[in-house]
């Protein structure tokens, strides 16, 4: 065994460096902080919890709550509005019975005002709650009734008119565009909200209970649900995180800037690890609403994105805020801002010869109409847009003409919109441009400058500062990424090492964690950047074929990889005849260990990893500079990291295509039960077999059970595959699932899920879905089509 230094002693060195001013206990009268550089903070007994001044990057300090033992120092309430407090500010529980914070030069800019009333001392709980009490405790109050954005668990909102309102932004603590409402009617509503009034705008979401809704709880199991007077749950808005003890975890529910209720959930650093890398919160599915793009649809207002603009949600589940080709940013800066056209509009004596329409499927502004026409042909309806200089973009679905105008809202790129947007664009500005004749190109996005000569000078002085800052930002940015003070593979973060450096970490490859047919791994720590990290080594064993050029190339392609679905590789060592690969550890093991045991993973943990493989997946299959096919799919190669999220890894050994050469044939590799029929039947071997493998991994995560079970009592449940489909043509599901209650209240899904994978495990490779159509309909973006029969698949599995 190595040398190790005991915990406590690695917190005597370094707590005093950390913790300058945290007290914890009751406050009283008289008790005060004062924002600045080393401002202290009142903490909850067990750490969790602190309040006091958070340093914004903006510049300004928040007066807040936030969770205190992990990283990021996430805020859940904030006072005054979110409008920061300059260094010097000061809060302060004065003798006379007020909790009021004043700026540096004694105004006051917030108060809790409790004089007379017995107020004796504040108190930072582990709850997340700030109390202010008597001596008596009893609670005056509390920042658990003045909710901002964020509910934790045990607090409530009630129906007298309880709100949660969004932020401005990520940053900007100050109130945004949403706000959920529990409203005196008892319903539960998302709002859209008329900024920079305060009133509500269009309510996107509602749990129609208006009547019988009193009350949404968020309870210590993580479960967020509305309830009626008598107790009865009338609404189940988050279900929670069954598999986890709820002592393990953080948990949040926050109505984020973009308008979207998440739950999120962290693991609670454990006091027994060394420092682990950086983890990150992780949301819960299902979120609310689903899609907000396409749910969001204002009569007024511009929608979830500015005006011009539309909203797609990317791979993250997030929406994101685009331009419509021939449109630019209003403010690159803030990207939900709206766009605006790099062309002078259409003036009505001017003819239709210098536009074109710019087609683009699935992609509508719906409320922006001012005209329609039916039963007319396609071609009719461009030239009639055309023509009309009102015409900014036409819509045309089967038949149905829509004109819409400027500015544009409401804008939403999904699957579900349907038909096609066409979009009218300048493209002869030769007249024009002799008089400005100046022209740039910014990505694909061609900005054409035109203006009259009066204002040229001056749009174009602000067109060269815009571009000047963009690429200096850029430049600064790149510059960040690249700094590094160890030898990296160019272009990536990975490290070079020599065997006795990986030696020295595994303490001579003493712990063994795995063992494949190409390589053992160990698990070994890294002194790395002043901290400690677990490290996975794996230690390839004989490679004579692989030539030294081969695994270079190897190295970088699987170094460029950069993905939070795929196990991170920190560095290799190429050194005479060894070849090793430093991987972050995953403390959760695979998705295997797991997934067979008698205590399996929640129904919501199950679908949370069949995302984030499915996200891995496509971003190896589509995402990356070189197309890479994992070709062994299986839960042995899913590991799990601390917030069990699926990590892909293994893929270094997997087939590396160059991506205009899609097809290739070679030795069968993967696994007995996850491999595609293609490889039997020297066909040619495509990223389909990795959606088949992962058709069976996504069965099997539904089931808890694995592929084939050569034990099963009953024949037709030994595969898993054949089985499946059995039960879902007769409707049987259930049968799937035994003993799992979480799964059988969500039936819809499990069916859904179901057929998904039965797209995915069709023989023959041309009717399985790419993994982006399967992460789309995972994510219910769009519609699942009834599957046919898999067919003859069981003979290739039997055939081994
Ligand atoms: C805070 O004060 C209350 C009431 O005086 C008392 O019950 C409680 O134990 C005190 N808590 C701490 C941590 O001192
Ligand atoms: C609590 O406060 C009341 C007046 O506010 C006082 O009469 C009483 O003595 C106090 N009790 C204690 C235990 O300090
Ligand atoms: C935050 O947003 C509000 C409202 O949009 C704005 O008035 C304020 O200046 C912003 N604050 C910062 C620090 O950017
Ligand atoms: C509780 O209240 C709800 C709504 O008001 C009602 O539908 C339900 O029947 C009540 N249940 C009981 C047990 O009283
Ligand atoms: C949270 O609510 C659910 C549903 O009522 C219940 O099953 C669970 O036991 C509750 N958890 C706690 C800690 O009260
Ligand atoms: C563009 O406009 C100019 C001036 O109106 C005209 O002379 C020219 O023919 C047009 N070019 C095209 C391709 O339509
Ligand atoms: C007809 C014409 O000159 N069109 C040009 C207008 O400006 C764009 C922007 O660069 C050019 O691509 C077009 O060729």
């Amino acid at each position: 065994m190595a040398v190790m230094i005991p915990h406590y002693l690695y917190f005597l060195v370094i707590l005093p460096l950390l913790v300058t001013a945290q007290t914890q206990g009751n406050f009283t009268l008289g008790s005060s902080l004062t924002a600045g550089h080393d401002s202290s903070s009142w903490v909850s007994p067990s750490g969790d919890f602190a309040f006091g001044f958070q340093q914004i990057e903006a510049g300004g300090f928040l007066l807040a709550i936030w969770f205190n033992k992990i990283q990021e120092k996430t805020v859940v309430w904030s006072a005054n509005g979110g409008q920061l407090a300059q260094s010097g500010s000061r809060i302060e529980l004065t003798a006379d019975g007020r909790f009021v914070l004043n700026d540096p030069s004694g105004q006051q800019m917030w108060i809790a005002n409790l004089a007379g009333t017995g107020l004796a001392y504040a108190a930072m709980l582990d709850s997340g709650n700030l109390v202010l009490a008597t001596n008596t405790s009893t609670i005056l109050w509390q920042s658990f009734d003045w909710p901002t954005d964020t509910l934790l668990p045990t607090q409530q909102l009630l129906s007298q008119g309880d709100n949660l309102f969004a932020r401005d932004s990520e940053t900007n603590y100050s109130g945004g565009r949403y706000q959920l409402a529990m409203q005196a009617d008892g319903n539960l509503v998302l709002y859209t909200i008329n900024l920079p009034q305060s009133s509500v705008n269009y309510a996107y979401w509602a749990s129609n209970t208006v009547g019988s809704g009193y009350q949404l709880v968020f309870n210590q199991s993580g479960m967020v649900y509305l309830i009626a007077k008598n107790g009865t749950i009338l609404d189940q808005i988050f279900p929670g995180e069954t598999s986890t003890s709820t002592d393990a975890i953080y948990q949040r529910a926050i109505l984020e800037y973009d308008g979207v209720f998440r739950q999120y959930i962290y693991p609670k650093p454990s006091s027994s690890s060394v420092k682990r890398w950086p983890m990150a919160w992780s949301v819960m599915y299902p979120i609310l609403p689903e899609n907000i793009c396409t749910t969001l649809t204002e009569e007024y207002g511009s929608g979830v994105c500015g005006f011009n603009s539309y909203c797609q949600i990317g791979e993250d589940q997030r929406p994101k805020c685009l331009c419509p080709n021939g449109y630019t940013w209003v403010d690159p800066n803030n990207e939900m801002n709206g766009c605006m056209p790099t062309f002078v509009a259409q003036t009505c004596d001017e003819k239709s010869g210098d536009f074109d329409l710019i087609q683009v499927v699935n992609l509508n502004w719906p409320n922006s109409d001012y005209e329609h026409y039916s039963e007319v042909p396609e071609d009719w309806c461009r030239e009639d847009c055309l023509s009309d200089c009102f015409c900014a973009v036409a819509i045309f679905n089967s038949g149905d003409c829509w004109k819409k105008k400027i500015p544009l809202t409401n804008g939403r790129f999904d699957s579900s919109v349907g038909g096609k947007a066409l979009i009218k664009v300048r493209t002869n500005n030769s007249t024009l441009q002799q008089l400005n004749g100046e022209v740039k190109k910014r990505d694909q996005t061609t900005l054409i400058l035109i203006e009259s000569v009066s204002l040229g000078s001056l749009v174009l002085f602000n067109i060269l500062l815009l571009v000047a800052f963009i690429i200096v930002f850029r430049q600064n940015k790149r510059k960040n990424r690249a700094t590094s003070q160890y030898q990296v593979l160019p272009g990536t973060n990975t490290r070079s090492f020599n065997y006795n450096e990986l030696e020295k970490a595994t303490d001579s490859f003493n712990e063994k964690v795995g063992q494949g047919a190409f390589a053992t791994v160990f698990k070994g720590t890294l002194d790395y950047e002043n901290t400690s990290v677990v490290v996975a080594v794996k230690k390839m064993h004989d490679m004579v074929n692989d030539s030294e050029k081969e695994f270079q190339v190897e190295i970088s392609a699987i170094a460029r990889t950069n993905h939070r679905n795929l196990v991170q590789l920190i560095g290799f060592c190429n050194d005479g005849q060894h070849r090793l690969l430093v991987y972050e550890f995953m403390c959760n093991g695979s998705l295997s260990d797991i997934l067979f045991a008698d205590q399996r993973p929640s129904w919501f943990t199950r679908m949370h990893i069949a995302v984030g493989t499915a996200r891995g997946l496509h971003y190896l299959h589509e995402e990356c500079s070189t197309q890479i096919i994992h070709c062994d799919i299986k839960p042995q190669n899913v590991l799990l990291d601390d917030s069990f999220t699926a990590r892909i890894c293994d893929f270094g050994l997997a087939k590396r295509l160059k991506i205009n050469q899609t097809r290739t044939t070679t030795g069968i590799r993967g696994t007995k039960g996850y491999i595609a029929p293609e490889w039997f039947r020297s066909m040619p071997i495509t990223v389909k077999v990795d959606v088949y493998s992962y058709g069976i991994l996504l069965l099997e995560l539904i089931c808890c059970r694995k592929c084939l079970e050569l034990e099963a009592e009953d024949d037709n449940q030994m595969v898993l595959a054949d089985w499946a489909y059995d039960c879902y043509k007769e409707g049987k599901l259930d049968l799937l699932l035994q003993n799992d209650d979480a799964a059988k209240s969500d039936i819809k899904r499990v069916e859904r899920l179901v057929m998904i994978a039965i797209w995915c495990i069709q023989e023959d490779p041309s009717l399985r879905p790419s993994m982006k159509k399967v992460l789309q309909m995972l994510e219910g973006c769009i519609q699942v089509s009834v599957p046919p029969d898999p067919s003859s698949y069981i003979s290739s599995i039997q055939s081994l």
